[in-house]
């Protein structure tokens, strides 16, 4: 079982697409273990997104995802991290296959509705980032 960090991004909150999305990967078999909304604050989207700080769109993309309230989760499941990503489709939501939550719902780079860990080590860096141990109780 491996657990993986998922956010409903502020785009996706706007539309009120959050239990699309939440639907989208409880149908695919993955378990909620934990789940709150959170308007993320400059500091934490800084540490969050810290691999892209040296990015053009770094900047803009901190604006963006403390720009509302958002869904802050935990998914359980085999192999999750993979599955939660494909789920997801390509960060392009133009380039992301129809059929994943990114390719149904999107056409933008920055405004693409969910973020999900890309490997076992930020999905544990990210889910310690934004849950202390006895939040997560699934
Ligand atoms: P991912 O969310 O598919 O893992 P990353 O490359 O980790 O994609 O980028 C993190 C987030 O930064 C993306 O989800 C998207 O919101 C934003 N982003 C990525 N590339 C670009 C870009 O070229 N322009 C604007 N925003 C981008
Ligand atoms: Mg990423």
């Amino acid at each position: 079982m491996e657990q993986t960090f998922v956010l409903i991004k502020p785009d996706a909150m706007q539309r009120k697409l959050a239990g699309t999305i939440i639907s989208r990967l409880e149908k695919r078999g993955l378990k909620i273990v934990a789940m709150k909304m959170i308007h993320m604050d400059k500091t934490l989207a800084q540490r969050h997104y810290s691999i892209h700080k040296d990015k053009a769109f770094f900047n803009d993309l901190v604006e963006f995802i403390t720009s509302s309230p958002i869904i802050a989760a935990v998914f359980e499941g085999e192999k999750a991290i993979e599955a939660v990503r494909q789920t997801m489709g390509a960060t392009d939501s133009v380039k992301a296959s129809p059929g994943s939550i990114r390719g149904d719902f999107g056409l933008d780079i920055q405004q693409n509705l969910v973020h999900g860990s890309d490997s076992e080590e930020s999905a544990k860096k990210e889910i310690s980032l934004f849950f202390a141990p006895n939040e997560i109780v699934g």
